[in-house]
C-alpha cells in the first residue's frame, strides 16, 4: 500500500486508486506507485481486469508542473503508459472531475476509457509552451482523426464530457460512483459485452488539407502549436517512430523559452495569493453596493452579478439609474449568450439587482464598492457618507486608479474598513484585480478583499499606496520612454509595431488613441504640479490633443479611424513631432526594433524593481501577475522581472547605465539591482525567499 495509491480488489477486477492530493500531479512519486501497483496485479492470476480512478475532486490534472525537472526520471511517464498500453489484460480508466495533460493521455494508453457526468478533458500543454509529450498526439489523433486532433492539441482547450464522448475519447458517461462505472465497465469487458481496443492498434487516415489549413493559421504564432501539428501529422507513422517523434519535439519545447514564460504565468496566477493576511479571518459578504454607473461601475456591478452576488447599483439621477441598469442588463445578456450565466442564475441576478438614486440603499450591504469621478474631494464627500450610512463592518471599497488611498480613508471614522480594489476595463472581463492596502486597512478586510476576489474569479494581487499602485506606475514609465523614443527620432508606428511584433496585442500609441488621449493628459495635468524640473516632458501627446485629436473616440488622434476602425496614421502628427524636435534642437537618429523594445521592457524593468524595493508589492512575481493579467504583457515572456532573469540582471544594469548618459534623472539603477548582483540572486530567487521568509531583499514586506 503506498501513500499514493491505493490497490483494491473486487471480484476478479483489480482496482488502482489515484491519490495524491492537491490535484494528483503525476511527478516520479505517483508515476513510481502506479507502476508498482500495476505490476503487482498484472502479476496477481485472481485479477483478470485493471480499473484505474482517481480519488478526490478529479482524476489527475497531469504531469507535475511543479517538478518538470525531474520529468525524465524513471519510470517517465511514456514509460509507464507503455506499460499500460501492453498490458495483457484488459486496463480501464475511469474518469470523473478533471482529467487534463499527462492524465488524458494516461486514459489514452488505457484499452478503454469511462466517465461520470461533469468530466472536463483536455490536452493544455500549448498554454503551457509545451506540446502532449506522453503520447497525447499521437493516440488522440488515433481515436479522433487529424481533423479533430489539431482542433484539440493546437488549441488546448477543454472539453466537456459530451464532445469526449463524440470524439470517442470516452465509451460512456454514466451517473453514480467513477469507481462502479469502472468496475461495471470492466466486468463487461471480460464478458464480452464491451470490446477493447488498444490505441496503439489503430490507424490514422493523412488529412492534408487539415494540416495545411492549420499549418498556415499557427504560422505567424507560439511555437508550441507549430510542433504539436508536426507531431500530429507523425501520427501516420508506426507507433513507436511517431511516439519517438513526439518525445523528441516535446524535449526540444521543454528547454525552451516559451515553456519557461507560460509555466511562470501559470504559477504568478496562484501565487499572488499567498498573503501575510491570508490567515485571518474574513467577513461575510452577502449583498454588495457599488456607487457610480459608469463604465468601471457598470462593469463591476455585473462582475459581482456574473458570480451570483445581490447587488445595488447607485447612480446620482433617474436617467443616469436607466442608463447604468441597462448597461448592466446588456453585460448580462452577453454572459448568458456566451454560456457564463446559466438561464436561472441570470433571471435571479436580475431580480436581485436594485438600482437606486438613494444611498440609503447601502445600508443593509456588506461590501460597497465605489467607482466616481476620478476627484478626491468627490471621494472623500463620499466616503463621509457611506461611513455613517453603511453598518459596522461593512467594508468600503474605492476602485480609484491612483488617487491616495490613505487620504479617502481619512474622511472616515473607519479607516481600518477602508480598501483599495482597482478593477481593469472592461470589469466583469478583465481578471487582474489590484487590493490597494492603506496604512490602516485591517488584515481580515485584506483577506476578505482576496476571498470576494477568487469568488468573482479574478487575479488578486496585493498592493501598497503610491502613484498608480503596482501597474499603473510601471505603464507611466513605459509610456515616457516610448515619448523619448518618439522625440529622440523613432517614428510612433515603428514603437507600436517593435512593441506588437514582441507579443503586445497593441503598440503603446493605438492603446493611447483607444484609451482617450484627453485621459491620459489630465493625468500629466494632475502630476505637473509635482512633475520634477530634471523629468523630460514630450509635449506632443498635448499638442495632439490641442487639435481636439483625443483618439478613436474623435476619430484622430495619433492614427485616423473611420468607425472606429484604425484607418492609418494621422499624416499631421509627424509634423508636430518635427517642429518639436527642432524646438529642442533634437537631432533625429535611428533605432532598431530591437532597441526599442530593450528600451521599453528595460524601463518597465527599472520602475518594477523600486515598486519592489518599496515595498509595495510583496515579490516579483507579484508585479508579473499585474503586467500579465492586466496589462498585456506577453503571456509566454512571464512578465518583465521574468523576463528580467532571462535577460541578466547584469545586462539590465549595463542598458540603465548606457541609457542615463542621455537621461540620467529617468534612468537610475534601482539600489536592489546591484544588491542582487553582489548577493547573486535572481527574480526567481526572491520569490524563492519570500515564500520561505516572507520578506524580500530590500523590499519593506
Ligand atoms: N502540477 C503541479 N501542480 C499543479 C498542477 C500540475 N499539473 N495543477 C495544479 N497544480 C497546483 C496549483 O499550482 C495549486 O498549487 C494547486 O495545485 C491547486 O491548483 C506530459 C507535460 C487541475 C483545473 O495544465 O488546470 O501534463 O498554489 O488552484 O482551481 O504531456 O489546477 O496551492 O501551491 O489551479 O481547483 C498539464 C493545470 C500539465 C493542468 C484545478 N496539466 N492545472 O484547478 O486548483 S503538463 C495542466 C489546472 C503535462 C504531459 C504534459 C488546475 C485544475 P498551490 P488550482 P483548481
Amino acid at each position: 500500500m503506498s501513500d499514493n495509491v491505493r490497490i483494491e480488489r473486487e471480484d476478479n477486477i483489480g482496482l488502482i486508486c489515484l491519490n495524491k492530493p492537491p490535484v494528483n500531479a503525476l511527478g516520479v512519486a505517483l508515476r513510481t506507485s502506479i507502476y508498482n501497483a500495476f505490476s503487482e496485479l498484472l502479476s496477481d492470476d485472481q485479477v483478470k481486469a485493471i480499473v484505474l480512478y482517481g480519488e478526490g475532486r478529479f482524476f489527475s490534472a497531469g504531469a507535475d508542473i511543479k517538478d518538470f525537472a525531474r520529468a525524465a526520471e524513471k519510470p517517465t511517464l511514456p514509460e509507464l503508459l507503455k506499460t499500460l498500453n501492453d498490458s495483457p489484460k484488459p486496463v480501464i480508466a475511469a474518469l470523473h472531475g478533471v482529467a487534463f495533460g499527462g492524465a488524458l493521455e494516461l486514459a489514452l494508453s488505457a484499452h478503454l476509457r469511462v466517465a461520470t457526468h461533469g468530466l472536463k478533458v483536455a490536452l493544455p500543454e500549448v498554454k503551457l509552451g509545451l506540446l502532449p509529450g506522453a503520447g497525447g498526439t499521437q493516440r488522440l489523433t488515433r481515436l479522433t482523426g487529424i481533423a479533430a486532433a489539431i482542433d484539440v492539441i493546437c488549441s488546448g482547450r477543454h472539453l466537456s464530457d459530451k464532445e469526449a464522448l463524440s470524439l470517442g475519447i470516452v465509451t460512456r458517461v454514466v451517473d453514480g460512483t467513477v469507481r462502479d462505472a469502472g468496475i461495471t465497465a470492466a466486468k463487461e469487458v471480460l464478458t464480452g459485452e464491451l470490446k477493447t481496443v488498444p490505441t496503439d492498434s489503430l490507424r490514422v487516415e493523412l488529412d492534408d488539407a487539415a494540416l495545411s489549413a492549420a499549418q498556415d493559421k499557427l504560422s505567424k504564432g507560439l511555437t508550441a502549436p507549430q510542433r504539436a501539428l508536426e507531431a500530429i501529422r507523425a501520427a501516420t507513422l508506426p507507433i513507436d517512430e511517431g511516439l519517438a517523434k513526439e518525445r523528441a519535439l516535446f524535449m526540444e519545447l521543454m528547454q525552451g523559452e516559451e515553456r519557461a514564460g507560460l509555466v511562470h504565468a501559470f504559477f504568478a496566477e496562484r501565487a499572488t495569493s499567498k498573503i501575510p493576511e491570508a490567515s485571518n479571518a474574513t467577513r461575510t459578504i452577502v449583498r454588495v453596493g457599488v456607487v457610480g454607473g459608469g463604465t468601471m461601475g457598470t462593469g463591476i456591478a455585473a462582475a459581482f452579478c456574473i458570480a451570483g452576488f445581490p447587488v445595488s447599483l447607485i447612480e446620482t439621477d433617474a436617467k443616469c439609474v436607466t442608463n447604468a441598469r441597462a448597461t448592466v442588463e446588456k453585460t448580462l445578456a452577453g454572459a448568458l449568450k456566451r454560456g457564463k450565466l446559466s438561464e436561472q442564475d441570470h433571471a435571479d441576478a436580475l431580480e436581485q439587482l436594485i438600482t437606486s438614486i438613494e444611498l440609503r440603499e447601502l445600508a443593509s450591504v456588506d461590501l460597497v464598492i465605489e467607482a466616481v469621478f476620478e476627484d478626491m474631494v468627490v471621494k472623500q464627500e463620499l466616503f463621509q457618507k457611506l461611513d455613517t450610512l453603511c453598518k459596522p463592518n461593512t467594508i468600503l471599497a474605492t476602485n480609484t486608479s491612483y488617487l491616495d488611498i490613505n487620504q479617502i480613508a481619512a474622511a472616515t471614522n473607519r479607516p481600518d474598513d477602508v480598501i483599495g480594489l482597482h478593477f481593469f476595463s472592461p470589469a466583469h472581463i478583465m481578471r487582474l484585480l489590484e487590493v490597494v492596502v492603506a496604512d490602516k486597512t485591517a488584515p481580515e478586510v485584506v483577506a476578505t478583499s482576496f476571498e470576494i476576489a477568487r469568488r468573482i474569479s479574478k487575479i488578486p494581487v496585493r498592493s501598497g499606496v503610491c502613484d498608480g499602485f503596482i501597474g499603473n506606475r510601471i505603464l507611466t514609465s513605459y509610456r515616457k520612454v516610448c515619448e523619448y523614443l518618439v522625440l529622440d527620432g523613432a517614428d510612433f508606428q515603428q514603437v507600436d509595431h517593435a512593441l506588437t511584433d514582441f507579443g503586445f496585442a497593441m503598440g503603446p500609441f493605438a492603446v493611447g488613441d483607444l484609451a482617450g488621449l484627453d485621459i491620459a493628459r489630465a493625468s500629466r495635468v494632475r502630476t505637473a504640479v509635482t512633475r520634477p524640473p530634471e523629468e523630460r516632458y514630450s509635449r506632443v501627446a498635448d499638442l495632439i490633443c490641442d487639435q481636439g485629436w483625443f483618439g478613436s473616440k474623435t476619430g484622430s488622434g495619433y492614427y485616423l479611424y473611420s468607425d472606429d476602425k484604425l484607418t492609418g496614421p494621422n499624416p499631421q502628427v509627424q509634423a508636430i513631432v518635427e517642429n518639436e524636435r527642432a524646438a529642442l534642437s533634437i537631432a533625429a537618429k535611428s533605432f532598431d526594433d530591437g532597441e526599442i523594445v530593450a528600451r521599453c521592457v528595460t524601463a518597465m524593468i527599472q520602475e518594477a524593481v523600486k515598486v519592489l524595493e518599496e515595498g509595495i508589492a510583496l515579490r516579483p512575481i507579484d508585479i508579473d501577475a499585474v503586467k500579465l493579467f492586466g496589462y498585456g504583457f506577453p503571456k509566454h515572456r512571464g512578465g518583465p522581472l521574468h523576463l528580467a532573469d532571462q535577460i541578466g540582471i547584469d545586462t539590465v544594469i549595463a542598458r540603465i547605465e548606457d541609457y542615463s548618459a542621455e537621461d540620467s534623472y529617468f534612468w537610475q539603477v534601482p539600489r536592489l539591482l546591484r544588491d542582487m548582483v553582489k548577493r547573486k540572486q535572481t527574480f526567481s530567487d526572491l520569490n524563492a525567499q519570500y515564500d520561505a521568509t516572507g520578506k524580500n531583499d530590500g523590499s519593506k514586506a
